[in-house]
C-alpha cells in the first residue's frame, strides 16, 4: 500500500477528537497475542460501523435526490398568500425522486410509480409537497395503503413478490384501475427522473390575503420533456445498472446540465366542489383540464447534488403536514392520512429531534415548545420558558397566523362509509377516457403487452378471469386485447368483449 503522504492531512482522531496511533493494527498483547478490550478505538469502528444504517423508508426506500430553487414567474398572489409563491420570489428546496415497491438495492428501473417529493425551505417555514409522478393513486382511503403495499411486497413464506397478491388486491380494489393503467403504460418507465412529470395527487386549499378559498392541483411539467423505457430496455438496464436514474440525475448537475420543471396548477374556485361532475377530493379522479386549465407559477431547477447521501438524502423527512400559511389540506381521505403517518415515520426512521438535522431544519426561527428527546441539539435560551401560556415572553400562538381553520363545512354521524359518489364518479371511466382518448395505437399496444406480460404471471385460472373482467370494464377493446395476448389459444379469446362477466 502506497505510504499515505501526510504532511497536509490531518491526524485521524477518534469520534471525540482524541487523536489515534493506526488504523491498521488493533491493539493486542505483543504482535501475535490475543486484543485488548480497553483498544477503545478498535471497538468505536467495529461499534460504530454496526449502526451505520437507519431503518430504510417502508415504501420509496430507494432514490436520489439534490437541492435547487424555485422562482415565482406568475402572479397567484389573487389565490394564495403564501410567502414562497409572491411574484418574483425565489425559494431553496430540495427533491427526491424514488420507486415505491423496491428496496433500497432495486433497481431504479422498474415499473413502479415513480416518488416526486419537494421541500420548499420558505421563509415561514417549511412546505412539503410530497407527490409522485402520477397524479392519481390506487386507493382513495389510507386504512387500505398497508394492505395495498403488502400485497405489492413479498409473500411472508418465500420472501419472493407474487403476481397472484398483486392482482387479488387490484382486482379486489376497482378504484385502482385509473392508477393501474398509468403505471403498466409508458408512465410506469421512466428513462430519466428529469424527464417525467410530478403531481401533488391530492387536492390542496389555496388562501389568499383575503381569506378567500381555492381548491388546487400541482402539476410539475418536465422540461427536459417526456422519455420513457420499453419493458424490454427496463429489464436490460435493471441488470446493467440498478443505479440507473441516480446516476443519470447526479451527473447531469455534474455538468451543468440542471433539470427544470413548469410548476402549472389547476385552480377550482371553492363552491364548486359540491357539485363538480367528479368528487373533487378523490385521489383516484384528475380534473380534465378543460374543466380547469393550467396556471403557470413558476420554475423549480435542480442545481446542487448532495455533498453527502445518507446525511442529506436519506436522512430528508418529507412530511405533507408541513403546510405554510396560504395552504392547506383538503377532505381527500388520503391526504388526511398521510398528515399523520409521515411525521411518524420519521420519529421512528430518524429518531425524534429529525426536524433538527440540516437538510430538515427550517431556515427561518424555530420557536417551539418541543424539548430534549434522543439527539437533541438545539435548544432554547433558558429564560425562555418551556411551557405556553406564560408571562415570561415565550413565544405565542397566533389564530391569524395559519389557515388551518376555518377548514371546510362538514356535517353527519360518525361511520366508515365511502365517500359519495358525484354524478360522473366511478372506478373505471377516467381509466376508459385516458386508454382511448389520451393514448395513441403505438401506447396502447404497449399497454397490453406490458398488461399481459405481467399477468402471465397470475397463477390461478379465476382470478386471471377477473383481471380480464378489470380492463374490460376499463375498455373492453383492452379487455379483449388483454385477454387475447395472454390466452390467444384459449376458448373465449375472441369472444365479443362486452359478453365477460364483469364481478371482479
Ligand atoms: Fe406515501 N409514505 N403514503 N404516498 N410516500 C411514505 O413516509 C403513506 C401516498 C410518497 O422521498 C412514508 O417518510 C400513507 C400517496 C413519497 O422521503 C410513509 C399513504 C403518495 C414518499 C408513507 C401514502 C405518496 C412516501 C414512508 C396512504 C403520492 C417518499 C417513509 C394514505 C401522492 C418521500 C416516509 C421521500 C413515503 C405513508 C400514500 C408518495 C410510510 C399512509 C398517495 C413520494 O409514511
Amino acid at each position: 500500500m502506497s505510504e499515505q503522504n501526510t504532511e497536509h492531512t490531518p491526524t485521524t482522531t477518534t469520534n471525540s477528537g482524541a487523536p489515534v496511533s493506526s488504523d491498521q493494527h488493533s491493539m493486542g498483547v505483543g504482535a501475535d497475542g490475543p486484543l485488548a478490550l480497553h483498544d477503545h478505538y478498535l471497538v468505536e469502528k467495529l461499534a460504530q460501523f454496526n449502526r451505520e444504517r437507519v431503518p430504510e423508508r417502508v415504501v420509496h426506500a430507494k432514490g436520489g435526490g439534490a437541492f435547487g430553487t424555485f422562482t415565482v414567474t406568475n402572479d397567484v398572489s389573487k389565490y394564495t398568500r403564501a410567502a414562497f409563491l409572491q411574484p418574483g420570489k425565489q425559494t431553496e428546496m430540495l427533491a427526491r425522486f424514488s420507486t415505491v415497491a423496491g428496496e433500497q438495492g432495486s433497481p431504479d428501473t422498474w415499473r413502479d410509480p415513480r416518488g416526486f417529493a419537494l421541500k420548499f425551505y420558505t421563509e415561514e417555514g417549511n412546505y412539503d409537497l410530497v407527490g409522485n409522478n402520477t397524479p392519481v393513486f390506487f386507493i382513495r382511503d389510507g386504512i387500505k395503503f398497508p394492505d395495498f403495499i403488502r400485497s405489492q411486497k413479498r409473500l411472508p413464506h418465500t420472501n419472493l413478490r407474487n403476481h397472484d397478491m398483486q392482482w387479488d388486491f387490484w382486482t379486489l380494489s376497482p378504484e385502482s384501475a385509473h392508477q393501474v393503467t398509468w403505471l403498466m403504460g409508458d408512465r410506469g418507465l421512466p428513462a430519466s427522473w428529469r424527464m417525467m412529470n410530478g403531481y401533488g395527487s391530492h387536492t390542496f386549499q389555496w388562501i389568499n390575503a383575503e381569506g378567500e378559498r381555492s381548491w388546487i392541483k400541482y402539476h410539475f411539467i418536465s422540461e427536459q420533456g417526456h422519455k420513457t423505457l420499453t419493458q424490454e430496455d427496463s429489464e436490460r438496464i435493471a441488470g446493467e445498472d440498478a443505479d440507473f436514474h441516480t446516476r443519470d440525475l447526479y451527473e447531469a448537475i455534474e455538468r451543468g446540465d440542471n433539470p427544470r420543471w413548469t410548476l402549472k396548477v389547476q385552480i377550482m374556485p371553492y363552491e364548486d366542489a359540491a357539485t363538480y361532475r367528479f368528487n373533487p377530493f378523490d385521489v383516484t379522479k384528475v380534473w380534465p383540464h378543460g374543466d380547469y386549465p393550467l396556471i403557470e407559477v413558476g420554475t423549480m431547477e435542480l442545481n446542487r447534488n448532495p455533498e453527502n447521501y445518507f446525511a442529506q438524502i436519506e436522512q430528508a423527512s418529507f412530511a405533507p403536514s408541513n403546510f405554510v400559511p396560504g395552504i392547506a389540506a383538503s377532505p381527500d381521505k388520503m391526504l388526511l392520512a398521510r398528515i399523520f403517518s409521515y411525521a411518524d415515520a420519521q420519529r421512528y426512521r430518524v429518531g425524534t429531534n429529525y426536524a433538527q438535522l440540516p437538510v430538515n431544519a427550517p431556515k427561518n426561527e424555530v420557536h417551539s415548545y418541543s424539548k430534549d428527546g434522543a439527539m437533541r441539539f438545539d435548544f432554547q435560551k433558558a429564560e425562555v420558558p418551556v411551557y405556553a401560556p406564560n408571562t415570561q415572553g415565550g413565544a405565542h400562538a397566533d389564530p391569524n397566523a395559519t389557515d388551518e381553520t376555518p377548514g371546510w363545512e362538514s356535517d353527519g354521524t360518525l361511520q366508515r362509509a365511502a365517500a359519495t359518489l358525484h354524478p360522473e364518479d366511478d372506478d373505471f371511466g377516467q381509466a376508459g377516457t385516458m386508454v382511448r382518448e389520451v393514448l395513441d395505437d403505438a401506447a396502447r399496444e404497449r399497454l397490453v403487452g406490458n398488461i399481459a406480460g405481467h399477468v402471465a404471471k397470475v397463477t390461478r385460472d379465476d382470478l386471471r378471469e377477473r383481471v380480464f373482467a378489470y380492463w374490460t370494464n376499463v375498455d373492453a377493446e383492452l379487455g379483449a386485447r388483454v385477454r387475447a395476448a395472454v390466452q390467444p389459444s384459449a376458448p373465449g379469446s375472441n369472444e365479443d368483449p362486452e359478453k365477460v362477466a364483469v364481478e371482479a
